[in-house]
């Protein structure tokens, strides 16, 4: 907004003069717990995978499994593809997928920010879509290397979805097209729903702000539908939305006059439960105008499902460990608030003497323990589920340390496992 001070990166949007009762027309859903545990595990492992995929295909040239440390050269010279938008596109497309899988829906997933072509480009890999039309990205270790490797340089997939990608009918190279070409796929395909994401930048567009209309030009009992997903993750590149300054009520109010419903989708603790059952509703909503006005009983205005979905919260806790003289890293925060406060940053305190190097961690407070530590308390006071065990979780991690500092005392020397490489389960 004129003349404001952003005082941290994704800024919360200021509260309109709209009043509260506007509130009322977003759609509230009970979604605690939709998803079976099954899912929720089959679902969350799928975005995981594809996510790492993604990142690796913006940042690694070899290496792609991280089997050794990690060095300059495995980076690729030249990055391309946008990391920021890939996280939510693959956190549709993975629901997306799966209610495909069970159900007998017919859908095409229409993606404006084309420039997340690695998000996409991973799931297709995982679902061997890519490997059914390119043998040489199947689903094993040398396809995945192919896809990784080449992303992004002569030979291999460009950083938009172009052309080659299979099922693609709209490239998002220009930014703006998206809701338009969903509209278009619809018609006279009375089965098909389109979710069709569209960033939050790209909805600056004037194209997309035509297109919001769209549905005006849908005829339910011949047309399928579409479902148009905003995703406000709150940048357009290195720039803020207007979207992601606008308030709920104001953007209720604005989908409302379109003539929406308008759910938000915001819990990011949940978000796998949210998502779920806002699409689920968005789906049965659009069954339940198709199903009302195909007997020949045309219905005047109906009101289609949009899904505004926040994906980012901004105000995470962030500790550095710094295995040196802070003075830089406090430098960098001087007369920043908001990042003052989000920001905690351990060093050595010039504690210890001649003893082991775990040990002169353990005195500093900047083990491995502490880091734990710092994490859960960070966590506790952003998250209730978090803050629940919180005391319990760090007077374990207390017990540990005490362990590993006495074995030290006894032994002269660091247990054998603390140089052993971690694995992640
Ligand atoms: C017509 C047009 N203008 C400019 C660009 C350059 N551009 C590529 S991505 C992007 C930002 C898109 O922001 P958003 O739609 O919010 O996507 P996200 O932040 O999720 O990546 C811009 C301006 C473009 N692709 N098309």
């Amino acid at each position: 907004m004129p003349g404001q001070q952003l005082t941290q990166p994704n800024t919360p949007p200021d509260p309109s003069h709209i009043p509260d009762s506007i509130s009322q027309q977003a759609v509230q859903l009970e979604y605690k717990n939709f998803l079976n545990q099954d899912d929720l595990i089959s679902i969350q492992s799928f975005r995981r995978a594809a996510d790492y995929i993604a990142a690796a295909m913006i940042f690694l040239r070899n290496n792609i499994f991280l089997e050794r440390d990690l060095a300059f050269d495995d980076i690729k010279p030249r990055l391309l593809g946008h990391w920021g938008t890939c996280p939510g596109l693959v956190l549709i497309y993975a629901r997306l997928n799966k209610i495909v899988c069970d159900t007998d829906v017919e859908m095409l997933y229409v993606v404006g920010p084309g420039h997340g072509a690695p998000g996409i480009l991973a799931c297709l890999w995982l679902e061997d879509s890519l490997g059914t039309f390119w043998p040489k990205y199947s689903r094993n270790y040398e396809g995945l290397f192919n896809l990784i490797a080449t992303f992004s340089v002569p030979g291999g997939f460009p950083s938009h979805i172009n052309g080659q990608t299979p099922g693609a009918i709209h490239e998002g190279g220009e930014s703006g097209y998206a809701l338009s070409v969903a509209f278009g796929a619809a018609m006279d395909n009375p089965d098909l729903i389109i979710p069709c994401v569209i960033g939050d930048g790209e909805a600056e567009s004037g194209p997309t702000a035509a297109a919001w209309h769209g549905f005006k030009y849908i005829d339910p009992a011949e047309s399928g539908a579409v479902l148009p997903i905003l995703h406000i993750n709150g940048f357009k590149i290195s720039e803020r939305t207007i979207y992601g300054a606008m308030d709920d009520r104001e953007l209720v109010s604005l989908f409302v006059g379109y003539g929406y419903q308008p759910r938000i989708v915001e819990d990011m603790e949940n978000i796998d439960h949210d998502l779920a059952a806002s699409l689920s509703w968005a789906i049965s909503e659009i069954h339940k105008i198709q199903h009302a006005t195909r007997p020949g009983s045309p219905i005047v205005k109906p009101c289609w499902p949009v899904i505004l979905l926040r994906a980012l919260k901004e105000d995470r806790p962030v500790h550095f460990n710094y295995h040196g003289y802070p003075f830089e890293l406090q430098g960098l925060l001087f007369g920043r608030p908001g990042l003052m406060e989000r920001v905690t940053i351990a060093r050595y305190k010039e504690e210890g003497t001649t003893t082991s190097p775990f040990d002169m961690m353990l005195c500093n407070n900047i083990s491995r323990f502490d880091v734990a530590t710092a994490a859960i308390r960070g966590g506790s006071r952003v998250s209730p589920k978090v803050a629940v065990n919180a005391h319990i979780e760090m007077s374990a991690l207390r017990h540990e340390a005490k362990k590993v500092q006495d074995y030290i005392y006894k032994h002269g020397e660091d247990p054998e496992e603390t140089y052993a490489t971690p694995s992640f389960d």
